[in-house]
């Protein structure tokens, strides 16, 4: 069961003024329990329920997220994130692939974190500046790609740092629709992820559009 509080998050920084919940960083949680077929069940806390604050005493760091499976009780989302993607055998097929995938991981967190910063600013004077280090941001993972045969970010079976590429692509093309036009390598991968049966059914879906982490007015 994963415990998220984006709804909370949001409402805590309301002056992201979306009416909608962002997908923040459980999302790639969500993504790969989606593409694997795992059976989860997902509890929202609301505002309300956070500032009445049982759940908050009740949670380790007084944080959410929070992620249940069987008598194994996990919080911090990195640690959530690489459990997981453990268990679902998307962590590369040795240590050696493990630890290209992490630093795929940190590279790609690296640009969600400015990424949501941008999001949540009041204004949108950041942005221009924003998109021109794109380039410099995504060119290593356009390099990777385009020298790996195997199709994916790392060794020839999709892991976690695909699934933190897949979700980066898709919000970075919401907020600039041609940015892909210079990454060919990226736009056949993302191409051919978001065909893969399952993470395009969860891509189409309302719920998935439910989550917008690029706010209308930031597009
Ligand atoms: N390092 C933690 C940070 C968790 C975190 O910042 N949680 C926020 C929501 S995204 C939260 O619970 N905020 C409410 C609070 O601190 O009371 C992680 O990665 O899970």
């Amino acid at each position: 069961m994963l415990l998220d509080t984006k709804r909370a998050a949001q409402a805590l920084k309301s002056e992201a003024k979306t009416s909608r919940s962002p997908p923040g960083r459980a999302e790639v949680i969500r993504l790969m329990l989606k593409d694997q077929g795992a059976d989860f069940d997902e509890k929202v806390v609301t505002m309300e329920m956070w500032k009445e604050g049982t759940l908050k005493a009740s949670c380790l760091f007084g944080q959410l997220p929070m992620f249940q499976d069987g008598d194994l009780t996990l919080y911090q989302t990195n640690a959530i994130r690489r459990h997981l993607a453990r268990k679902l055998g998307v962590y590369g097929k040795d240590q050696r692939e493990a630890a290209l995938i992490d630093m795929m991981d940190e590279a790609l967190q690296d640009i969600l974190n400015k990424f949501i910063k941008l999001m949540f600013e009041k204004d949108d004077t950041g942005k221009e500046g924003y998109l021109k280090g794109l380039p410099k941001d995504f060119m290593p993972f356009e390099k990777t790609l385009s020298s790996n045969e195997g199709g994916f970010l790392v060794g020839n079976k999709i892991s976690l740092a695909d699934y933190a590429l897949v979700l980066l692509l898709i919000h970075h093309e919401v907020l600039s629709p041609t940015f892909l036009d210079a990454f060919p390598s990226l736009q056949d991968y993302l191409k051919r992820m978001c065909a893969r049966p399952n993470l395009q059914a969860y891509h189409q879906s309302d719920e998935f559009k439910s989550r917008p982490i690029v706010p209308e007015k930031k597009a």
